[in-house]
């Protein structure tokens, strides 16, 4: 797969590594929940993270941090069609919907959002894969193990990149078996969501370092691992780092993704990611 029209834009795999600039439009995000909840605030932001070089911009109404309790369609809808009504016609870059419901989703779309990104990889609702295959949308398809609620309650893996792979394999199937477009499917290995850390065991270390196993199901990659707890615990080195201290372990993962062939990186720190991405791309991908 070599490149991919989102919106307006076409994303060129491997010729350069492609920025989602994260907008969360919750009281309860761990990093930047409760900032954008005003849709002013959150459109104000999606305008300069477009100029501080993202290449997408991430809509999310629910927090799925560990622990988050679900909200309602009609809570979600509340929180994002303000915003969308707005960011998707100001601006050029596209607009993803970071949504597990369909009707979430269906409205983001008609509201001009060009791609859904479900953290259940069609799996929470039974809906979402008509409305991803019928509106013909780009996906992100993400691994998870369990619910934002229960997944750090005890993970466990024998080969958490075997399973990885074996999963978004599998979930990649049925979108495509539903009529999903292959083309237009992008893998996720969920930094985070339901992944060991802090206490020896650091999955999320694993999946960076063995990212390329998940190149081999032939699409383009996405991770997002922008200031998440296995950076506050690692750079902390025993004591957790505040998220707003996370920046220079998000860089450090920024890099070992790219080095094994990430194409699409998630983050809170737009302006950061993009200057560090471009000497990262000028030296690998020249
Ligand atoms: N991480 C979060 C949310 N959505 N989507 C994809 N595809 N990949 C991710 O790693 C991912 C995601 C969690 O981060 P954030 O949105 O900042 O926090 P919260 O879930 O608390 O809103």
């Amino acid at each position: 797969m070599k490149e991919l029209k989102i919106g307006k834009r076409i994303f060129r795999w491997g010729k350069r590594t492609y920025i989602m600039g994260v907008l969360n439009v919750t009281p309860d995000s761990f990093s930047d929940g409760g900032r954008f909840l005003n849709p002013d605030d959150a459109v104000k932001r999606a305008l300069e993270m477009q100029a501080q070089g993202a290449d997408i911009i991430d809509i999310g109404g629910e927090s799925s941090r560990p622990g988050a309790e679900p909200v309602s369609v009609e809570e979600e809808l509340r929180r994002v069609v303000p915003v969308l009504e707005e960011v998707c016609d100001k601006l050029d870059i596209p607009v993803s919907i970071d949504t597990y419901k369909s009707e979430v989703a269906e409205k983001a779309i008609e509201l001009g959002a060009d791609m859904v990104n479900d953290i259940s990889a069609l799996r929470f609702d039974p809906n979402m894969v008509k409305v991803v295959a019928d509106y013909d949308v780009p996906v992100v398809l993400m691994h998870m193990k369990g619910t934002p609620r229960d997944m750090q309650l005890n993970p466990s893996y024998d080969d958490v990149m075997h399973e990885i792979v074996s999963f978004l394999h599998d979930r990649k199937q049925f979108a495509v078996s539903h009529g999903v477009d292959e083309h237009k499917i992008i893998l996720d290995p969920g930094i985070g969501f339901g992944k060991r850390t802090g206490k020896g065991i650091e999955d999320n270390c694993e999946i960076l370092r063995r990212l390329k196993e998940l190149k081999v199901l032939g699409n383009p990659v996405l991770v997002g691992a922008s200031r998440k707890t296995f950076i506050g615990n690692v750079c902390g080195e025993g004591e957790q780092l505040p998220v707003n201290e996370r920046l220079e372990g998000s860089l450090a993962a920024i890099a070992v993704a790219v080095m094994n062939g990430v194409d699409v990186v998630r983050v809170h720190d737009v302006k950061e990611s993009k200057r560090f991405l471009r000497l990262m791309d000028r030296v690998i991908r020249w």
